[in-house]
């Protein structure tokens, strides 16, 4: 008897449009692709990354521009059996080295602006083939591909192989890989994809980076499980946006998107006039932005919940009541609960650890498995880090989080990375770094520093210094000089104090 092939790629190939000439991408840069051309292009992917031995299994790194081609190379891991490895473009050198040293890709594909910085990094990792690839069809990675067969069948796999590593940061500083199985990504998009109400002819409006899982295996999947046609906008600008819902029905993004669309003048019912659904995640959506949008457009936000660890757990309802502050109750197959550390879930009403079991929840940290067992219950539930309260009827209020991070504009920054940085500045005795209430990005990254007596440490000083090692969404907005940090009773220091004296 055959056995199934579990692998992605091939349950999404199982459901692309009958009409191979049907539009898949269709790029912000006049570039765009069929649904014929997208099994072709990532079959010739699949092939080269095969030619340059990567085995299934191996991992594939990318730090490359949002492009028609980036999405072929995820789709050629997938059928190769490769783990894909994304990296946010912002990433500096010491960021990419963590990541490469921690999970040894045997390719690892870069933007051909950086590739003198990319050689450099993987000198000092054994293994490591580097290859550029442009937003454009250029690099060396393009051009393989242009000589390879438009075949490949994908390789076998089943639901527990391994499909993608995302990196995330934590408390400790240093980020984790979290291992996401072709079983877990399946789960996903079929749930998802059902929950949501994708119907033929959904047009997607995709604005979100394909490097997180929001814009990749949220939003891109969705589209492609549809067999949708994909308006693939390179980067987000508003009034672009504005002028392309009257040819969408679909759009997914983070709050900082809906604060800056109501922005737009022409931002109104009548450019929404073909929509069906907007979603927001990743970042909490205040309820001013809520209920602004549904003044101005009659649509109102469907407001979900989820984390790189598991993609989506929970979600408002696409035909009941979406409620405005909440993130709407568990999604089908997904158990969550809020709970106390050792796991005993609570009454309603009640705050405390918001804990999520299920198919899509991951397969743990890559090569961590102390750190994966930590974050797991007895009973097999990941215990997010998040806050939250659990109504009678199961919707979800997050209060807070139990994890130090502060998400701007849908990025999540881990202070302590931050702050290791700014210590290790010539003048600084110690740092705290908090988020602060922002209009457009939610939370804005802030640094309170100590200077050794007499030392001349300025704002522009700090920031600099923090520009020159980490990505740019993690350099402080503001920097306040101060005597001391407050501290309790265990020595620690007491960032509510702080975030309260310094919130204007
Ligand atoms: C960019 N910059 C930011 C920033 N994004 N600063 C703080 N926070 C951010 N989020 C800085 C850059 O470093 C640069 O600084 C300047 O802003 C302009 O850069 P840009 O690239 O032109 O910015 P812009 O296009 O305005 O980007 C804003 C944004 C983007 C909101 C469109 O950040 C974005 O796409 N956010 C979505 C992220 C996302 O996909 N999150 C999902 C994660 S998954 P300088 O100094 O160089 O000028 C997840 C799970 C879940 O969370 O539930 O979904
Ligand atoms: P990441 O680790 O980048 O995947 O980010 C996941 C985190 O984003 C979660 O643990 C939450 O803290 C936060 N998050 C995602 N969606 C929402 C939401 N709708 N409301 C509030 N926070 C959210």
């Amino acid at each position: 008897m055959s056995q199934t092939n579990d692998n992605l790629y091939q349950h999404f190939a199982d459901r692309f449009p009958a009409d191979a000439s049907a539009v898949c991408l269709d790029g912000s840069d006049g570039r765009s692709l069929t649904y014929g051309e997208l099994a072709a292009q990532s079959a010739r992917y699949a092939s080269v990354l095969a030619s340059l031995g990567v085995q299934p299994g191996d991992r594939v790194a990318a730090q490359v521009d949002k492009s028609l081609e980036a999405v072929c190379l995820y789709l050629g891991c997938l059928r190769a059996g490769a783990v894909f490895l994304p990296m946010n473009t912002a990433y500096q050198q010491g960021e990419v080295a963590h990541l490469l040293g921690d999970a040894r890709p045997v390719v690892f594909a870069v933007r051909p602006a950086l590739q003198a910085m990319a050689r450099e990094v993987a000198a000092g990792v054994p293994g490591v083939q580097v290859l550029t690839l442009g937003d454009d069809g250029s690099g060396e990675l393009a051009a393989l591909a242009e000589a390879a067969p438009t075949d490949f069948a994908p390789v076998q796999r089943s639901r527990s192989d391994l499909a993608a590593i995302l990196y995330t940061s934590g408390t400790t500083g240093k980020p984790k890989g979290a291992m996401l199985t072709h079983g877990n990504l399946l789960a996903g998009v079929s749930t998802l994809h059902a929950f949501w109400r994708f119907v033929p002819g959904d047009v997607l409006l995709h604005v979100l980076p394909i490097f997180h899982i929001h814009g990749l295996f949220v939003a891109l999947h969705c589209a492609l499980w549809n067999g949708s046609t994909i308006r693939f906008e390179l980067r987000f600008d508003a009034t672009r946006v504005v002028r392309l819902l009257p040819q969408s029905t679909v759009f997914m993004g983070v709050p900082t998107h809906y604060v800056r669309l109501l922005d737009e003048p022409g931002f109104d019912a009548e450019a929404c006039r073909t929509m069906r659904l907007f979603v927001s995640g990743s970042a909490p959506l205040l309820p001013d932005t809520f209920q602004r949008f549904a003044e101005r457009t009659g649509h109102t936000i469907l407001e979900r919940y989820g984390m790189t660890e598991g993609g989506m757990f929970t979600s408002n309802p696409y035909a009941g009541e979406r409620r405005c502050g909440t993130v709407g109750q568990a999604l089908p197959g997904v158990s969550v609960r809020v709970a106390d550390e050792a796991g005993n879930a609570l009454p309603a009403g009640t705050v405390g650890g918001i804990q999520v079991k299920g198919a899509n929840v991951f397969a743990g940290y890559w090569q961590l498995p102390e750190k994966t067992a930590e974050e797991h219950t007895a009973d097999g539930y990941f215990k997010t880090g998040d806050l939250g309260v659990m109504a009678a009827d199961g919707y979800v209020n997050i209060v807070g989080r139990s994890k130090d991070l502060v998400i701007s504009g849908g990025l999540n920054v881990y202070p302590k990375e931050v702050e290791e940085v700014i210590d290790d500045m010539p003048g600084v005795v110690e740092s705290a770094v908090i988020g602060l209430p922002h209009a457009d990005l939610g939370e804005a990254v802030t640094a309170v520093v100590v200077c050794r007596p007499g030392a001349a440490v300025s704002e522009a000083d700090v920031v600099a210094h923090v520009k020159a090692r980490l990505a740019g969404f993690k350099v402080p907005r503001a920097v306040h000089v101060v005597e001391d940090l407050p501290r309790n009773t265990m020595g620690k220091v007491q960032k509510n104090l702080l975030r309260a004296q310094f919130t204007a």
